[in-house]
Formats: C-alpha cells, sequence, structure tokens
C-alpha cells in the first residue's frame, strides 16, 4: 500500500496509468490478490523450507523439512539436495525411477513398512544422520521430539544364534580317513600357502600378483579398490587352517583396505568377489570388520541400480555413484550373468543390516525377469536396462550367462528351499536349455552349444564348466522321476570337460573348445587356446563328487593338481598360460584372484570330507564365498 501512495510531484500509479475510480478499485482488487497468491506459494509450493525458516522458528522448521523430505521421497535427488542445512541424500537412496508413476510409490511404502519392521534403514531420510559403527546401524533423528525409532533397540544382527542353527562344524570333524587322501589335501594346501606367500612378498595392496615380474596388478575392474587377492582369498585361508595368513589378510582388511574410492568398477565383478568375500568372512569368523565393510560397498553399489527398470547397469563409479552400461555391450544393455549375479549377496546384506533395500533391488530384478517374454523359453544375454526388453538372441550358459542360471538354484538352496519361484525359473531355464542347447557330438561328448538368434554355435567356454556342479547340486533336488536323468546329464558334462583337459598336452584345459568340422572338445582357434587358472572344471569335480563319491572325480581332481604344478607353478606364484597344446607353453604373468578363491578352495574340498563347508549348510556364491543357508530368518527374501 505504501507504494500507492501519492509522492510529491509524482502521480500515483493508478493515476500515472490514466485509471478512473472504478478502474482503480479493479486494479487495487487484482494486485491484493497477486500479493496473498506470492505470499501463500512460499508456504505451499515443495521445498519452500528456505522461505519457511524466514517465518518459523527453527526447530518447527527443521521437522517440517524433514517431514516434507520424507513424505515426497519421490521427488529427485536434486530437490533433497536444495536444502544446504540437511545432510545430503546419497544418490543411493534415490529408488528406481519406473515408467508408471504409481510403482515407486508403491516400492516405497513397501520399502519403508518392512524397515519399519526391520529397523533404521542404511539410507536414512534427509533429517536424520547415519552412522556406522563397528558394523552396527542406527539412524538418529536430527532434531524434533523423539520418533517411534528411538524407543526400539538398534537392530543387530544374531551370529551366535546363527552358528548355532549350522548343522555342521564349519570345518568338519575330521574322523580318520585314508593317507592318500590326506595328503593330497595337504598338498593343495601348500599350494595355497604358496601363491599367498608370493602375493603377500610382491603385490600385497595391489589387486593380484605378477608372479614372473614379481610385482602386482591393479587392473580396471574394481573401481580404484586394493586388496582384491586378500579379500577373495580370506576365506580359503581359514578353511584351510592357514591362521596366520589369515590374520596377515584380516589385519590387511582392517588397516588398509579403503573403500573411499573414486574409480570405475564392475558392479558384477565388485559384488562376487569383494562383497562375496567380506560377506563368508564374516559368516565364518563372526568378526565384525568383515560385516561392516561389506555394507559399507554394499552401498556403494545402490546408484547402478538407478535406471527406468531397475535393472542395474554394468559399470559404476564407487566415488559418484554415477553408472553407465559397458561400451562393448549392444545398444547400452546389461548383461544377465551380470545382473542375475546379485541375489544371494544382496539378500545376505539386507540380512545383516536389517535394510530391506538391497533384497528389494534383487526381487525387483526378478520381476522384471518374469515379465520379459523369452524366446523358447531361453534367457538372452543383454537386456536393455531402460525398456527391461532384451537387445540381441545370444544364450549362453557360458559367458554372459553363467552365473543367472546358478544363482536361480543357488537362491532356492539358500532360502531352505522356500523360495519356490527362483526353483520354478530355474526349473524351467534348465529345461529349455536342454531342449535347445543340449547336444551330443558325433564322438559320443554331451555339450551345451551356444544359441545366436535360433542358430547353433557348436562351441563350449571353460566358463559353462561350472554347469556340471550345477545340474548336479539340482539333481538332488528334482522330481523323483527327472533325478537320475538330471544326474546323468551333469556326469556327461562334467565329463566332456575332463576330455578338453584330457586331450591337451598340459592336461589343463583352453578357454574354449569345438564340436565342428571332425573336432572334439579341443580349441580350434588360437585366441582360445589359453589357460588363466579357471576353477569351474574343478569346481564340477567338486559337486560331482560330493554327489556320487565316485573315485574318478578325486582322481581327476588330482591331474589338475599335477598340472598346475608342472605348468604354472613358477617361481613368485602360480601363472596362467598362453596355449595348453604345447608342453613348453609361456606363462602371463597373472595369478589371477579366484585362483586362491575357487581353483584352489574346491581342490581342497575335493579331498575333504563331505562335512567341511557342507552344503546342507552353505550354498558358494559364484566366486566359491560360502554363504549361509537360511535354516532361521531371511524374511526379505520370500514373500
Ligand atoms: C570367476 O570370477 C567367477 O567364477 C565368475 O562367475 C566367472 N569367472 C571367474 C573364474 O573363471
Amino acid at each position: 500500500m505504501v507504494l500507492l501512495r501519492k509522492l510529491p510531484g509524482m502521480p500515483g500509479w493508478p493515476a500515472a496509468l490514466g485509471l478512473r475510480l472504478p478502474q482503480k478499485f479493479l486494479f487495487l482488487l487484482f494486485l491484493s490478490g497477486l500479493l496473498t497468491l506470492c505470499f501463500g506459494a512460499l508456504f505451499l509450493l515443495p521445498d519452500s523450507s528456505r522461505f519457511k525458516r524466514l517465518f518459523l522458528p527453527r526447530r518447527a522448521t527443521a521437522s517440517a523439512a524433514s517431514s516434507s523430505s520424507s513424505s515426497a521421497s519421490s521427488s529427485s535427488a536434486s530437490s533433497s539436495t536444495r536444502d544446504t542445512d540437511l545432510p545430503r541424500s546419497p544418490p543411493a537412496a534415490a529408488e528406481p525411477r519406473h515408467a508408471s508413476p504409481a510403482a515407486p510409490r508403491r516400492l516405497r511404502e513397501k520399502l519403508r513398512t518392512a524397515a519399519r519392521m526391520a529397523g533404521p534403514p542404511a539410507h536414512t531420510a534427509p533429517g536424520s544422520r547415519q552412522q556406522v559403527q563397528g558394523g552396527e546401524r542406527r539412524a538418529e533423528p536430527a532434531t524434533g521430539a523423539p520418533s517411534a525409532r528411538e524407543t526400539r533397540a538398534p537392530y543387530r544382527f544374531d551370529y551366535e544364534r546363527f552358528r548355532r542353527s549350522l548343522r555342521h562344524p564349519v570345518r568338519g570333524r575330521r574322523p580318520g580317513e585314508d593317507p592318500e587322501t590326506r595328503a593330497r589335501r595337504m598338498k593343495v594346501k601348500e599350494m595355497m600357502k604358496f601363491a599367498w606367500d608370493n602375493y603377500k612378498q610382491y603385490a600385497l595392496g595391489k589387486n593380484e600378483l605378477r608372479p614372473l615380474t614379481k610385482n602386482g596388478h591393479i587392473g580396471n575392474m574394481f573401481g580404484g579398490l586394493r586388496g582384491a587377492t586378500v579379500v577373495d582369498a580370506l576365506d580359503t585361508l581359514y578353511i584351510m587352517e592357514l591362521e596366520e595368513e589369515f590374520q596377515e589378510a584380516k589385519k590387511w582388511v582392517e588397516k588398509s583396505f579403503d573403500l573411499n574410492v573414486n574409480g570405475e568398477a564392475s558392479l558384477f565383478e565388485v559384488n562376487i568377489r569383494y562383497i562375496g568375500g567380506l560377506l563368508a568372512a564374516y559368516y565364518l569368523t563372526g568378526e565384525e570388520v568383515f560385516k561392516s565393510k561389506a555394507l559399507e560397498l554394499g552401498e556403494k553399489l545402490l546408484p547402478a541400480f538407478n535406471t527406468p527398470t531397475g535393472i542395474p547397469r554394468g559399470v559404476i563409479n564407487l566415488g559418484s555413484g554415477m553408472s553407465w552400461s559397458w561400451g562393448w555391450a549392444s545398444a547400452g544393455s546389461s548383461i544377465l550373468a551380470e545382473f542375475g549375479t546379485l541375489h544371494l549377496e544382496f539378500l545376505h546384506l539386507s540380512e545383516l543390516s536389517g535394510n530391506p533395500v538391497f533384497a528389494e533391488k534383487v526381487m525387483n530384478i526378478r520381476k522384471v525377469l518374469n515379465r520379459v517374454e523369452k524366446p523358447q523359453g531361453l534367457y538372452p544375454n543383454f537386456l536393455s536396462p531402460v525398456t527391461g526388453n532384451w537387445v540381441q538372441h545370444h544364450v549362453s550358459i557360458g559367458g554372459l550367462g553363467d552365473s543367472f542360471y546358478e544363482y536361480l538354484i543357488k537362491s532356492w538352496l539358500m532360502s531352505d528351499k522356500k523360495d519356490s519361484e527362483a526353483k520354478k525359473m530355474y526349473d524351467d531355464a534348465l529345461e529349455a536349455i536342454e531342449k535347445h542347447l543340449v547336444k551330443k557330438s558325433a564322438g559320443g561328448l554331451t555339450y551345451i552349444a551356444e544359441w545366436r538368434g535360433g542358430i547353433l554355435d557348436h562351441k563350449m567356454g571353460h566358463l559353462a564348466c561350472f554347469s556340471g556342479g550345477m545340474i548336479a547340486l539340482g539333481a538332488e533336488h528334482a522330481g523323483e522321476e527327472r533325478k537320475q536323468h538330471y544326474v546323468d546329464l551333469a556326469a556327461e558334462i562334467t565329463n566332456t570337460c575332463h576330455e578338453s583337459y584330457a586331450r591337451s598336452d598340459t592336461k589343463l584345459g583352453p578357454e574354449a573348445f569345438r564340436f565342428d568340422a571332425g573336432t572334439e572338445a579341443m580349441a580350434t582357434r588360437l585366441s582360445e587356446r589359453y589357460y588363466i587358472l579357471r576353477p569351474e572344471v574343478v569346481e564340477s569335480y567338486m559337486y560331482m563328487w560330493r554327489l556320487t563319491h565316485d573315485p574318478k572325480y578325486r582322481q581327476w581332481g588330482w591331474e589338475v593338481v599335477k598340472a598346475l604344478e608342472k605348468h604354472c607353478r613358477v617361481e613368485a606364484g602360480f601363472s596362467g598360460i598362453r596355449d595348453v597344446y604345447t608342453t613348453t607353453p609361456t606363462h602371463d604373468n597373472m595369478q589371477q584372484s579366484f585362483f586362491l578363491a575357487e581353483t584352489l578352495k574346491y581342490l581342497y574340498l575335493l579331498f575333504c570330507e563331505d562335512d567341511v563347508l557342507s552344503l546342507d549348510d552353505w550354498v558358494f556364491n559364484t566366486e566359491a564365498h560360502p554363504l549361509p543357508v537360511n535354516h532361521t530368518n531371511f524374511k526379505a527374501s520370500v514373500q
């Protein structure tokens, strides 16, 4: 109104505009309406807390801001970070942007209800502070009246209760055994010690050992994380009772394992090696450091799921949370074996943290996969994280597809056989694979071909050799009429993979072998003749041994031990070789971390009694890290 008063020498506004009395009245009415509207907008528009602070007492501001951000948690990350007085919500807290606006709301409500039941979430809403202390997580309201959560006990995983739920002692009962088996087991233990000692001496803190040049390798899969070999080796050292070496590895994790890194990581590799390794180490030993590191790292992976479908992208920057698809993956697609190999670890992250977000992420992946149409019942390897549709019809039980199938049957086993959805997906997938991909060579070898839009590629990768073990694991639980059939199929595939070793000069198998143009179980291309210390064939020997107790599997395993000693052991560790078809192979100068995590562990277990890491109590993740079967509780996994 002051503005409208006539100033000396200046006409008033309405007069200046040349208005008459009724027009003046109407103009004033319009102006006052405008002012009321602007003033109201300060309070009514979203994220107006900065203005509210000018008008409301401080305490009321914080709680108003906090409640507005929690009730409107669908608002984008940018809207929550505009309020600079409040802690920034980490990008991980943002939920997948679904095509339908109703879907995320339902998901959020479900998540919040589950969180209320399970305990404080790891991702706290703006307005609360998050603490990670000795692996235990508490959410503290920043200000305001005590919430219902404050009055409840913080979520705590009951480790003692979990240990009591195990049906067998972790490292077995050690009944009398024949001296040959014991000697072979001790030999594998010695190999592990040799691999570890050399890594420790020349490459501790790097990711892998280069045994010829006696230095470390960092690589580009782990986003700046270090110590892949340490984390991958922890549980093997523990199981083999290499106590001193286990303590060295543990000390490194405590003192030097830095998660505040900023680099591009493979979501899949970080999950199976680091998270899997840390989880297994925690479950085996109860040491809190492993749990807290696993949970912290798990949270850093969550932004990869922020896609329109919730299917994660393959690469993530662990510092910024930005994620993208592999450059080589067609049309920005995500890879079946990558996004399909998170389920086991993520359920355990929810179990240990009380935070359902991890389980929700992987259950959503399953939902998307169940929705999409499968050509001939098969799962192609490339899926768009934007549309949720297949990008290319390449199907393989080897690279790009492999561990997706493995995690279906293992999800069911890990749920103590309650997750019937996973079992059905596994049964259906295996049926389709058998119908379309399983073939017999002219020489009578059973193999699993690859499928390219209906055309078969008669090739089997070393990676595909895990399938003998997987089918053996599932066979025990197949219906009576199918059981023997699957035991036979598993045995035939394992036999074929053994042939790929037996037909080489080194008695180690090539990266891929073919069944065409008169070739049987041998590599035909120079580029496929290498062996990089991979575990899949001995993995199948181990499962076949436990299923059948046929001594040939132990014998085959021992042949591998001898071949490794002869061709891969060098002065400072073990190295892959470039050509399995020559008795004087050159070395690739790399001791892969999975050699310690998987190859040596499976060989060791092959010469152990069945109650060492009993399959009644444990499932192995795809990097051979044992995760416990849920005899007690995984609330989030099966709904
Ligand atoms: C391992 O890292 C895992 O087994 C993965 O599933 C596939 N490949 C390597 C070993 O060959």
